[in-house]
Parts: C-alpha cells; structure tokens; sequence
C-alpha cells in the first residue's frame, strides 16, 4: 500500500512536470514547401519560439501549391493533436472543412498571407492593407514602363491563390487612376518556377508589345526575370511586382527590374506565431481586439476578423544590397 502511494505520488509529480514543461505547438503551414519566402516566415516564427520558451514551431507544408497536399497536412497535424494551425492557403475555401474539423477539437486555427474563408478560421493575418498593395503593384509597374504608359501583363502564382487574386483586384481597381496602361492578359505559374517561367515566355511570344510584366508572387518574379534575360529583351521588358531581396538583387543590378516591393517575411513569421500563441493562450480575436504580436507590435482586428501587418517596402538599386543579406 505504501509503495503503491508512493509511486502514484511519484507518478502525479512526473505529470505535473510534463504539464509544465509541455510546449504550445504550433504549426505553420506553408503553400508549399521550397518557398524561401515561406521559410523566411518559419524563421520569424522560429524567433517567437525562442523567445518565449514554451512554444514549439512545426513548419510544414505540401510539397506544390494544392489544397489537396495541405488538407493531408492538416489532417496529420490534428491527429498530431497541436495547439495551433496557421495557414497561408492555397484555396480559401477547399481547405474550410478540415479546418474546421481541427477547430471542433480545440485547435485554434489562423490564416496568414493567403487567407481561409472566415468560417474556417478564427483569425487571418494580412501582410499589408490589401489596397495599398494593389496601389503599390500600379504605381510600380507606371514606374517600369519607360514614359508611364504601354502594355502590362501579369504573372500570377495558383489561380486560386487568395492573396494574389485580391491583389490583382486592387491592382485593376488603382490601374483606373493609370489611364495610359492598358493590362492585356494575367497567366499563373502556380508558384512553380519552371511553369512561371513557361507561362512567362508565353506572353513574351502572345504579346510582343508588352512593356511591363507584373508578378505579385515571390516565386513568379524570379521566373520571369529568368525569362526576360533568356530571350534577350533586357531594356525591352521590365519586371516588377513582390519578391525577396535576397532572390532580385541580382535582377536590379542587371536592369531586369527598376523597382519591387515586399514587407518583411521574418516579421510576417513572427507575428503569425505570435497571434497563433496569443489564441491558445485564451485571447479571442473579435473585432476591435487588440491582440500582442511581441516586437512587430499589436494587432486590431477588424470587423472581418482580419487584421494588417505593416506597409510593404519598395526596394531598388539604392537599397538592395543592404537588404539582400536579410530576407
Ligand atoms: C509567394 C507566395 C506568397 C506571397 C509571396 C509574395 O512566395 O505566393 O503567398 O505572399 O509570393
């Protein structure tokens, strides 16, 4: 009897110990994996990890930009009983039913970057105001054009990419104020290079007028500078649009591109898990909370249940090269 009292004593100090030491998991779900604009964001997140001391990242994500690979995903990360899933999706409402499974049993579920249809989730992260990013992508692709007027064309990532089909609305609705440009055609890359590429020599031979080529997807630019260079329309077609420092410098300093823009990714990680980690922790996203995202700053959630990160940046040949290095 005595051991017996002994040990289950034994037994229940373990399990408090386990509690206490138990990490907050909380997984980041990429569009898919290979992304260096997604691991960027897993560094950030890695960093709330860090400086929180019980949270733990799980960074994941399909191997192609599907909602077919991430519902797999997901339902592997609710058997896996985590703490928390915060998505950048691949298709806002595909993903809404496994989602909504992981949040029956307890799971707080995000989106970020690319939003999940607000039944599916309990908050979504907006990188920037998505009309300042549509303003940004016209006023950038003005810029490119040598005398603010002629042809565009965009080079997007997955026909059902949230962010970039909202981006590309608010770039058409801001290209109003831009009479003298006339957008001709928008094809996807599905954020794969080699068909961003593919699709980007297709507009190059379809659209030989085309003065200026607009990719708002990290994945996408980097293809399309390829494309210029390779068919030798340096200083005949420009590109511009979202991407890394780290990946464009080297189309800045070529003259593929004049100017780009992007917001912090690190950041964008961090404040995603830091949210994420504000959720499990009892905080509840209704509208007009407030809501800590430690060094980035705090959240309102708007009337949405979404909320905005910071503005995006403009990089160009005079900064680029300081930024290159982080991001
Ligand atoms: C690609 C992805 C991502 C987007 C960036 C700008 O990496 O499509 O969702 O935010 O580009």
């Amino acid at each position: 009897m005595k051991t017996f009292a002994l040990s289950a004593a034994l037994a229940a100090g373990l399990l408090a110990t386990a509690a206490q030491g138990a990490d907050i998991r909380i997984a980041l779900v990429a569009k898919s994996l290979g992304n260096r604009f997604f691991e960027a964001a897993a560094k950030g997140a890695e960093e709330v990890a860090k400086q929180l001391g019980d949270v733990r990242i799980i960074y994941t994500g399909p191997t192609t930009t599907t909602a077919e690979g991430q519902i797999e995903v997901i339902n592997a990360l609710i058997s896996q009983k985590v703490d928390a899933i915060a998505i950048s999706a691949n298709d806002k409402d595909a993903v809404v039913p496994v989602l909504k499974r992981a949040l029956q049993r307890g799971i707080k579920v995000i989106s970020w970057d690319s939003a999940v249809a607000a039944e599916g989730r309990l908050l979504h992260l907006n990188p920037s105001s998505d009309p300042l990013i549509g303003a940004m992508l016209a006023k950038l692709a003005a810029q490119a054009l040598p005398d603010g007027r002629g042809k565009i064309a965009i080079l997007s990532a997955t026909p059902t990419s949230t962010n970039q089909n909202t981006w590309i609305a608010e770039m058409k609705a801001a290209l109003r104020d831009h009479p003298g440009i006339d957008l001709v055609a928008t094809v996807y890359g599905d954020d794969l290079s080699d068909k961003s590429y593919r699709e980007t020599q297709g507009l190059l031979r379809v659209h030989p007028d085309v003065k200026v080529i607009v990719a708002p997807t990290s994945v996408g630019i980097t293809a399309a500078v390829q494309a210029v260079k390779d068919a030798g329309k340096v200083g005949q077609v420009y590109v511009t649009g979202l991407g890394l420092p780290s990946e464009m410098a080297g189309a800045v300093h070529a003259g593929v591109t004049k100017s780009f823009a992007i917001w912090n990714p690190i950041d964008l990680g961090y404040a995603t898990a830091y949210l994420a980690y504000d959720l499990v922790k009892g905080a509840k996203a209704t509208p007009a909370a407030e809501l800590p995202m430690g060094r980035v700053g705090t959240l309102t959630v708007g009337a949405d249940g979404s909320g905005a990160m910071a503005e995006p940046a403009v990089f160009d040949s005079a900064n680029i090269d300081r930024f290159a290095d982080l991001f």
